[in-house]
This record gives structure tokens, C-alpha cells and sequence, in this order.
């Protein structure tokens, strides 16, 4: 049985993105359309700039399956770029403060900040969103699910109610705001934000949080510390550009509390008849595992670096002080963001759900997860009482 993993590869303005994931066990049905979905939706989101409007990203899969049902094989896949311009774009000699431009011509020895931005662009993004697209589905058919919602755009806050008050109605309330959060009323101000910030010639920033619901509790492991969920998760989360912070159910707030107001109590009784937990404050982490509870993870975008208003730089050929050049861009992407955000936790969840529950079929993995959890009920009974 191969681990899961993945990798994308592909420049910004390149023909192509392209990516391969491993250990998709086999026997699942692959469902395009649903990648496809995650990838329109992923280039949504007012304050987008005029790239969105020239692409329309569709996967492409090239192995890994056959009649439409995995092999057990790499599943390798291209989402291709209609602004495939690399060759012909200038070359910059300013780099943008913010971006990976100036590290990026120190770390290789280029003066050349294309050489490093088509690559550093967030445009990669659509590549792991694809590659989630195909993972996650391995999870969704053990009742495991993914969501995560913008919470907050430039200093205006989403009702932090929304995920309880949206109960049941969650997937069409995020598509009925034009940011992909649960509090439409808050769409107003957001747009009003993002339309002073471009007046302003100047970019966004904002929070996002994903849930997951439906883990059973042990993923993760608190053996070694590379192998925590949580710092996996975190990881994963901090892989994408321009995240600044990441926490966990209570986060920050925890070193203000004391302990008996961050702890969650554990009860009897609960869903996989082991149990359950008096609150959630841990958001579904313990010991780097899962506890079965939902996974509550929130995440901080900076703005774009790409801003209209110019910011101080350096000629790399000449040495003088210049204005960094200013190339298209969007004024934010927050809600994009929260799209990729939940692709890699999804992707996360997945690789861990597989280690603990691997096997070569999803016939194999479905008998493990049963195994598990007749050892959870076991668990959750007095010693020496049969299931009765
Ligand atoms: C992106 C494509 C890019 C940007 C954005 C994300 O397109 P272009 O560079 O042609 O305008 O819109 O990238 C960045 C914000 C960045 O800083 O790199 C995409 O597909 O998401």
C-alpha cells in the first residue's frame, strides 16, 4: 500500500499546472464534476482581479483509473492555463516587497524576479485544489466532510455565530455570499471595503475557518511530533502563500483562560457509542490526535502584495531606490483562500484517515475504519458487558 501524497508542478502564465496524487486506494469512483466544482469555486469571490475572468479551470486526468473508477495507481492530472504568456512578459527588475520576489533572486541568484514569482504565485493553488478534489472524495465516502467559510475581510467581521445559525442550510448559504462566508449580511460591508481599498490602489486581507465533521477520534498520533495532526494540519495550512497565523478552536484565547475554562470534560455516551465531550474548545484536537469532535481550525491571509499605490524598491541591476512595478492583481483573494484552505486540510485529513485505516481498495479501508470502530463501542462499555 503507497502512503498518500502529492505534489503539484506548473508556472503561473505556464501551458499548465499539473499534479500527482499517490495512494488513492482502489475501487472509488471519480467523480470530475466535483473536482471541477471545487475549482470554479475556488476563482470566486468579489475583488478578484481580471485573470479569473480569462480562465475557467477544469481537471484533466491522465492515469490512475479506468472507466472512471481508481486503479490504485498515481493519478496524474492538468488544470491548464489559457494565459499561458510566460515567454512573452517583461521582465521585472524591482521586486515587490511582500511577494517571494527578492528572497526567492538571493536564494537562486537571479535578477530576474520572474524567474521566481511565476512559480511563487498563488496560482498554484488551483493545482492543490484539484489534488484535494480527487482525495477528499476518499474520506466523503466514510461520512467525513470539509467546509470552510471566509470569517473576515479587511477589518470587517463575519458574525462568529454563522456556522450554528446556517445549521443544515450551510452550502447554500456560502454560495449566496459573494465572499463564500455564512453571514451574507456582511456582504455590504466587505464589498464597500473592497472598493475603498481599490480606490485606494491598495490590497486586502482577511480570516477564514474550516471544520471538518464526521473524523473518528485517533488520527494524528501523539507518539512523535512530525506525526501530530496538529502540527500537520498546521502545516498544511502555512503552506499556503500568504497565511500569517493559524489556530485552533479556542487558539490565541487559550493563554488567557484558565484550565478548567480551555479543557473539554468527557461524558459518557456520544455518536460512535464510546464518548463524548461536555464543549469543543480543543476544536477536535488532543495529544495531536483527533478527538472525534469536529476539527474547528481558523487561518489569517495577509494582503496581496501586488499593490497599485507602489511600495519602496530596489533596481536589481542599477542598485537605486525604485517603486516595486505594479502587474495586474486581484485587491484580495480571502475568499479564494478559504476555498484552498479547506482543500488542504481536506487533503491533510485524508493522508491521516489513510495511514490509520490504509489498505490497497476501498473495500480494505472501509473493513479497517468497521474494525475501529467495534473497538470504539467496546471501549465506550463497562468492562466484561456484551453488546446487548
Ligand atoms: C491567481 C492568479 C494570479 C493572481 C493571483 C492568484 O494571476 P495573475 O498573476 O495572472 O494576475 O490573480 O496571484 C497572486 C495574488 C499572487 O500574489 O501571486 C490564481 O489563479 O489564484
Amino acid at each position: 500500500m503507497t502512503r498518500l501524497q502529492w505534489r503539484t508542478a506548473g508556472e503561473s502564465h505556464g501551458p499548465t499546472l499539473i499534479g500527482i496524487v499517490e495512494g488513492v486506494p482502489a475501487g472509488l469512483q471519480l467523480d470530475v464534476e466535483r473536482v471541477d466544482a471545487e475549482l470554479a469555486r475556488r476563482q470566486l469571490g468579489y475583488g478578484r482581479g481580471g485573470r479569473m475572468r480569462i480562465e475557467t479551470d477544469r481537471v484533466e486526468i491522465l492515469s490512475g483509473w479506468k472507466g472512471g473508477v481508481t486503479i490504485g495507481a498515481p493519478i496524474a492530472f492538468a488544470v491548464k492555463n489559457k494565459d499561458s504568456v510566460m515567454e512573452r512578459l517583461p521582465t521585472p527588475t524591482n521586486p515587490r516587497p511582500g511577494h517571494a520576489d527578492l528572497a526567492g533572486c538571493q536564494k537562486w541568484g537571479h535578477r530576474d524576479p520572474r524567474a521566481v514569482l511565476e512559480r511563487a504565485s498563488a496560482r498554484e493553488t488551483a493545482a492543490r485544489v484539484a489534488a484535494a478534489g480527487i482525495a477528499r472524495q476518499v474520506i466523503e465516502a466514510f461520512g467525513v466532510e470539509v467546509f470552510g467559510y471566509l470569517t473576515g475581510l479587511g477589518g470587517v467581521r463575519c458574525d462568529p455565530g454563522a456556522w450554528g445559525a446556517a445549521e443544515g442550510r450551510r452550502v447554500d448559504v456560502r454560495a449566496s455570499s459573494e465572499f463564500l462566508s455564512l453571514d451574507p449580511a456582511a456582504d455590504a460591508s466587505m464589498r464597500e471595503a473592497v472598493d475603498q481599498a481599490r480606490e485606494a490602489k491598495d490590497s486586502l486581507g482577511g480570516t477564514f475557518e474550516v471544520r471538518a465533521l464526521g473524523l473518528p477520534p485517533g488520527l494524528g498520533s501523539c507518539a512523535s511530533g512530525p506525526e501530530r495532526l496538529t502540527s500537520r494540519l498546521g502545516g498544511a495550512l502555512f503552506s499556503i502563500p500568504a497565511i500569517k497565523a493559524v489556530e485552533f478552536g479556542l487558539g490565541m484565547e487559550v493563554a488567557e483562560r484558565r484550565g478548567s475554562a480551555v479543557h473539554d470534560g468527557i461524558v459518557p455516551g456520544g455518536a460512535a457509542g464510546a464518548f463524548a465531550r461536555s464543549s469543543n474548545r480543543a476544536g477536535g484536537l488532543e495529544g495531536g490526535m483527533s478527538t472525534g469532535e469536529p476539527l474547528v481550525v481558523r487561518a489569517a491571509m495577509k494582503p496581496i502584495p501586488s499593490i497599485r499605490q507602489g511600495m519602496p524598491s530596489v533596481d536589481l541591476h542599477t542598485g537605486e531606490a525604485v517603486e516595486a512595478t505594479y502587474q495586474r492583481s486581484d485587491v484580495t483573494s480571502v475568499p479564494a483562500c478559504s476555498v484552498v484552505g479547506e482543500a488542504v486540510v481536506a487533503l491533510t485529513l485524508a493522508e491521516a484517515f489513510l495511514e490509520k485505516y490504509g489498505g490497497d481498495s476501498m473495500d480494505q479501508v472501509a473493513a479497517a475504519l468497521a474494525h475501529h470502530r467495534e473497538e470504539l463501542r467496546r471501549l465506550g462499555r463497562p468492562e466484561g458487558v456484551q453488546e446487548g
